[in-house]
């Protein structure tokens, strides 16, 4: 008997720093694992649809539709969406109770315990966990005979071509919630990047989606640039681009290298600048061996666009070291404006959180989804409104305009003999990004009304998602209660206490429950 077709829906959740139901249509980089993940179900026995609520907003209220589709619903999402995997969840199997529910990714592997408690699949390993899911729900026949990610389904991602060629890290950083997780460097084989890029046709860009595309040996990582190349003289892609560290940079060779292969622009985790104390105190070391001013003008002298953010850490960090950053980017035509400034997160599971938990540093009623870079959740050495005002205004060079902009024109001109007219029109992009944030992400984001944040997550509003806007059973009303991190005295949230101070799991796929479905 031929099998019934299932309809599978794989949602990308997002919470958006505005707290305003909003979308961020132009978002570069954007989310990869949809497009992984729908490339193991078999074409001929499931109909798959994506969504990605980073660039088509929260699904309930962009399209409420879709959540009573599908049989099997899978989800992934950064750490502060935590939260959106329980509404989606609550809605999907309201509509429909026999819908199966699998989620993993960040916010996943952050709180794997306490995720049992509401998905009928918690994955903490990698995309390829979704197979033990699709022949344990649906059975082997849902299986795709050969993984072809779903790249013509990602309406998001057109221009560029993204690919994961690596996965982790293999530096511990102690603020990274990679480190938290504690999974190893793991360099993918050719045959999975040669998939991804087969699948995602012609792209003006290719872009390693990793964490740090050449942890292993420079070797290895030659290999899989060959293969970009490759298809490069080929004509498929133009350029390539991607996220490396500074050890990208210590070897003249690979900058050349680079060059030489049309790389575009490469990302790098500066943090802060003339800060070796800070660094070291992070376990990031790496960044604090060479000068990185230099650093950035090898690359830029190669004509490759150098983009990075810092961090700032606000419980050691002092305003008038954070805000002389900002001078010395103005000050200094040879480097480019940061693509962002982010505030450190005390991500459970990392040592940084355990440490600035145990010093009591983490502000009361944080929670999950306060976990992302526009809202301060430590306690400042500062006076707290001077750190909110530097969270508004300094963290995009508010105050500094007049000289940002002047900055920006030596910075080009400084260059004029090593940037192309590409580099050139994305260096000025990523500095019109920073100083009128959400301008080019998310235009329509201009017409909404936009409610007071106050940047701080002790009192910070929260999303208006929060609050059910669909039919939701009674037995999933408490799901859109935020999950807290702190309580009002500031101590760990007990029911995360496994997660949050655990030690972390080893191998991917250790920890993945196979609970029957409710
Ligand atoms: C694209 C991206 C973004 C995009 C969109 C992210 C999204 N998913 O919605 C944007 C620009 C919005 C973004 C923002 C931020 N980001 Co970001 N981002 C990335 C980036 C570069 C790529 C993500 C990606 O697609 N990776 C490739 C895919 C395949 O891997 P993956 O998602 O990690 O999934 C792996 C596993 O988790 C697993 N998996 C994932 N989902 C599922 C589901 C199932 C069912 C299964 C079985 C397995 C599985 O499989 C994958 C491996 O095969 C990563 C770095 C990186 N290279 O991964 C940082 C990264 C995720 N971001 C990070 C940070 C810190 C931020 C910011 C806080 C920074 C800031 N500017 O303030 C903000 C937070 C914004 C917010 N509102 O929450 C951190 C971690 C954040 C976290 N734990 O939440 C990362 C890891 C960078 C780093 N090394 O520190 N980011
Ligand atoms: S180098 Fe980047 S990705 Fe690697 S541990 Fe440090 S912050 Fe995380």
């Amino acid at each position: 008997m031929a099998k019934p077709r299932k309809k599978i829906l794989i949602v990308n959740c997002y919470f958006p720093e505005l707290r305003e139901a909003i979308r961020r249509r132009n978002e570069v980089p954007d989310a990869l694992a949809p497009v992984l993940l729908g490339g193991y179900f078999s074409t001929e026995h499931c109909e798959v649809r994506l969504y990605n609520e980073v660039n088509s907003g929260f699904i309930e209220v962009f399209e409420p539709g879709l959540l009573g589709w599908p049989d099997l619903l899978v989800m992934t999402g950064l750490t502060a969406t935590f939260d959106r995997l329980l509404h989606i969840t609550a809605y999907a199997k309201t509509a429909n109770p026999k819908v199966i529910v699998a989620a993993g990714g960040h916010a996943v592997r952050c709180l794997p315990h306490y995720a049992e408690r509401f998905l009928d699949y918690t994955c903490t390993g990698d995309v390829e966990q979704i197979r033990e899911v699709i022949r344990d729900a649906l059975g082997p026949e849902y299986l795709a005979s050969e993984f072809k990610p779903r790249y013509d389904l990602a309406y998001w991602i057109r221009l560029l071509g993204y690919a994961e060629s690596t996965r982790n890290c293999n530096f511990k950083c102690s603020f990274c919630s990679l480190t938290g997780v504690g999974l190893k460097y793991a360099p993918q084989g050719k045959g999975y990047l040669e998939a991804q890029m087969e699948a995602m046709g012609k792209r003006a860009i290719f872009f390693f989606n990793d964490n740090q595309a050449m942890g292993d040996s420079q070797d290895a990582f030659r290999e899989r640039l060959a293969c970009v190349q490759r298809r490069r003289e080929a004509g498929q892609f133009r350029y390539w681009a991607g996220f490396v560290t500074d050890t990208f940079f210590w070897d003249e060779d690979n900058i050349r290298l680079a060059r030489d292969t049309g790389c575009l622009s490469l990302f790098v985790g500066v943090e802060a600048f003339d800060n070796s104390m800070w660094l070291k105190s992070v376990n990031k070391k790496q960044n604090s061996r060479m000068n990185q001013v230099e650093l950035i003008s090898k690359c830029l002298e190669a004509g490759i666009i150098f983009q990075y953010g810092l961090v700032y850490d606000p419980t050691v960090q002092t305003l008038d070291e954070m805000y002389a950053q900002l001078d010395l980017v103005c000050d200094h035509p040879e480097i480019p404006a940061p693509n962002f400034i982010f505030m450190a997160i005390p991500f459970p599971g990392t040592p940084f959180f355990h440490d600035r938990l145990a010093k009591g540093q983490i502000l009361p009623n944080t929670r999950v989804r306060d976990l992302e870079g526009s809202t301060l959740s430590l306690k400042p050495v500062d006076a707290l409104e001077d750190v909110v005002h530097f969270v508004r205004n300094g963290r995009n060079f508010r105050g500094y305009r007049k000289r940002f902009l002047a900055h920006q024109a030596r910075f080009l001109w400084h260059y004029r003999k090593h940037l192309g007219r590409d580099q050139m029109l994305l260096s000025t992009l990523t500095a019109a990004a920073i100083l009128v944030p959400g301008y080019f992400s998310s235009p329509g984001a201009a017409l909404v009304r936009k409610r007071p944040r106050t940047n701080v997550s002790s009192t910070e509003m929260l999303d208006p998602v929060y609050t059910p806007r669909l039919p939701v059973a009674a037995a999933y009303r408490s799901w859109f209660e935020p999950t807290f991190v702190t309580d009002a005295g500031g101590q760990l949230n007990p029911a995360l206490e496994d997660d949050a101070l655990a030690m972390r799991y080893k191998r991917p796929g250790e920890r993945m429950k196979l609970a029957a479905p409710a």
